[in-house]
């Protein structure tokens, strides 16, 4: 992509600390722009649960619509202890990964230099591909005989064979180019029908790919493994509950949640891709300086990643990876950084790169 490009990018802080590490990355990203001879015309959206309690709406009606005239979208977090957890992510997040067929949920996890492991000394380089559209998180249900003594309540997990096979070929395709080792979570010893099916459909999809390994492996067992001995492990291909679960516990491997970035991708480009933390919007430490913007301005990266701008991309994880390494930490890490200080530092870094 030549430079001297524009891009338009929606921006939703949302709720809690997103408030703090999405403008954070946005000051990273309007500087590394600006050495990179492109620039990001921003579209602040004021999305979220404020939005909810002003609205009755996460987002507006026409919000997907909207967005979709945009090259990407960068998100904060969103939940609040106002409203029900499920209300708002399946009034924002959620709609926008489904309507933009982001199915493939990119989730790399990283030691940084200068950021101990809380188990140990551990060399992790891995990325968590995430089935993101469907499985699990499933409309399909109800609760019944409510406020009953025999009250119950039904979730159906959906699998498609299209859905499946298509974030395999994704995750196999990332495989090759890395170290070709492929593990699959999984849970077809517990759950009898969607996790042996998914099982079939990765084997088969994999075998299509010269040069990649599957390694099925249970989702408890790779839990622990990614604990007590996450070297090796590359590619991990899961379904959407799996890779939740999955990229938290990788996160905090590696440091902090705070780290952790991720990339709701439309690999096909048809529609915006989204790129926000693995984190969520922390109530806790809202609204005091003390959020980690890593995991955001990593974030950001992926996004110039995305757009193909490589070089920015790698200034920007260079940038705050020399800055953890030089002993600036925000809290999560042991350090005594602010959100702004960190930031700054960053800011330094990057207008010090001489490449
Ligand atoms: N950074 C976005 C955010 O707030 N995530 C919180 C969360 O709970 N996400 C659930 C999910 O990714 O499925």
């Amino acid at each position: 992509m030549p430079n001297s490009e524009t891009y338009t990018i929606d921006v939703i802080p949302g709720d809690g600390i997103g408030q703090e590490v999405v403008p954070a990355a946005i000051s990273c990203l309007d500087e590394v722009a600006s050495q990179g001879d492109f620039s990001i015309q921003w579209r602040h959206r004021a999305w979220g649960s404020e939005h909810y309690h002003a609205t009755g709406r996460m987002m507006p009606e026409d919000g997907i619509e909207q967005l979709s005239s945009g090259q990407g979208i960068l998100l904060g977090a969103v939940g609040d202890a106002s409203i029900p957890d499920d209300v708002t992510l399946w009034g924002l997040l959620i709609p926008i990964r489904r309507e933009f067929e982001q199915y493939a949920n990119l989730r790399p996890n990283r030691t940084l230099p200068g950021v101990p492991s809380p188990v140990g000394d551990k060399d992790v380089d891995m990325v968590i591909v995430r089935e993101n559209v469907e499985g699990e998180y499933s409309e399909v249900g109800g609760r019944f005989h409510r406020g009953k003594p025999d009250e119950f309540a039904v979730q159906d997990a959906v699998f498609t064979r299209a859905g499946i096979e298509r974030v395999t070929r994704f995750a196999s395709e990332l495989a090759s180019s890395r170290s070709g080792r492929l593990v699959s979570a999984t849970k077809s010893n517990g759950i009898i029908h969607t996790m042996p099916f998914w099982d079939e459909v990765v084997q088969e999809t994999v075998a299509q790919y010269d040069g990649v390994s599957l390694e099925k492996v249970l989702v408890d067992a790779l839990a622990a493994r990614l604990v007590l001995k996450p070297e090796g492990v590359d590619v991990i291909v899961a379904s959407n509950l799996f890779g939740d679960i999955l990229s938290d516990l990788a996160a905090a491997v590696t440091g902090s949640i705070g780290i952790a970035p991720s990339a709701n991708l439309n690999p096909e480009g048809r529609h915006p891709s989204l790129f926000e933390p693995v984190h969520g919007s922390a109530p806790d430490i809202a609204g005091q300086g003390l959020a980690n913007p890593v995991a955001a301005i990593w974030a950001g990266a992926m996004m110039l990643q995305h757009l193909g701008q490589q070089d920015a991309a790698a200034r920007l994880e260079r940038a705050f990876t020399e800055v953890l390494a030089g002993g600036t930490k925000t809290a999560d890490l042991g350090g005594t950084a602010s959100t702004e200080s960190f930031t700054e530092a960053v800011l330094t870094s990057l207008r010090n790169d001489p490449s």
